[in-house]
């Protein structure tokens, strides 16, 4: 496994702080973080890196006013793909994805401007998504004759229901504001999207790297497995978590009366 700094990044920024708090920053502004190829072979390597790295959660941002516009269409339309070599493409946005969402490490995108398109499969990626005021969510695959090819079909669903996805898509219906929380494209709406989202990342730091890959591995696995299945995977992985070493002291402090209480502020 290359170590990070090995990584030779064009598109991407990853740097990590004396906490194991990770920034990942998209970095093609000028194209408004458009994924082309390069970017997402980028982000494969650099999400298989990331959790054998020592990083703790990653903060997923992006470089100018808009977090990302999806598919690169100019590199699309000129490169004449046939339909197997686009379908391969597709499934390195999937292998991309998936290291992000089942790579056992909390990656929160700090989200703004457009989130369309590819964007949208990227962000509905990652385990907790913070937007601002500037913020919204689409779908324009119909008005560019496309389809969505990076696993939108399966997140953007589980985020906020199929109906709401297939309006997206046919109409062009974009999500903003409150209404963008309410039906789930974000947990957060905020004036400062990444200042909420380290704050949020230094909050997952602070469980049990076991306890966060559990969370972020174990959850989106078991969604795909039969009731039955998922039940005894989560006892199995409930097994090996609740015993863990680094939980005993924190269990030893609750029961002196020394832990923090679970209670509003
Ligand atoms: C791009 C892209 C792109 C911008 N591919 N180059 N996604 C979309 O349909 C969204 C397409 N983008 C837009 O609608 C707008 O660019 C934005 C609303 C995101 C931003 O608008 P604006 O006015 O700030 O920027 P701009 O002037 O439109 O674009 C600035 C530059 O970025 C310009 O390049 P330039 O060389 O002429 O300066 C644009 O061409 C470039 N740019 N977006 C390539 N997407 C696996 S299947 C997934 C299918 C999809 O993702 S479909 C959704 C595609």
């Amino acid at each position: 496994m290359p170590d990070i700094a090995d990584l030779r990044l064009e598109h991407l920024l990853c740097d990590i702080d004396a906490e194991g708090i990770a920034t990942v920053t998209l970095n093609r502004p000028a194209k408004r973080n458009a994924l082309n190829a390069a970017t997402i072979e980028e982000l494969v390597a650099l999400f298989s890196a990331l959790p054998v790295s020592g990083a703790r959660a990653v903060v997923l941002r992006a470089e100018g006013p808009h977090f990302c516009a999806g598919l690169d269409l100019v590199e699309h339309g000129q490169s004449e793909r046939s339909p197997a070599e686009f379908m391969r493409i597709c499934l390195r946005w999937h292998e991309a994805f998936n290291k992000i969402e089942y790579g056992g490490i909390p990656v929160i995108a700090a989200l703004r401007g457009a989130v369309v398109g590819g964007g949208l499969e990227l962000a509905s990626s990652v385990h907790i998504r913070v937007m601002d005021e500037t913020t919204y969510f689409g779908l324009p695959e119909g008005q560019r004759g496309l389809f969505t090819g990076g696993g939108a079909t399966i997140r953007v669903p589980q985020l906020i229901g199929k109906a709401r996805m297939i309006d997206m898509m046919l109409t062009g219906r974009l999500y903003s504001g409150d209404e963008a929380v309410a039906v789930g494209m974000a947990q957060y709406r905020v004036p400062d999207s990444e200042a909420k989202a380290y704050e949020l990342a230094r909050a997952c730091a602070r469980n049990t790297p076991l306890s966060n890959f559990a969370i972020c591995s174990g959850i989106s696995h078991m969604q795909n497995m039969s009731g039955l299945d998922a039940a005894y995977a989560e006892a199995t992985l409930a097994g090996i978590v609740n015993t863990q070493d680094a939980a005993k002291g924190r269990l030893e402090s609750f029961a002196k009366g020394t832990a923090v209480k679970i209670k509003p502020d």
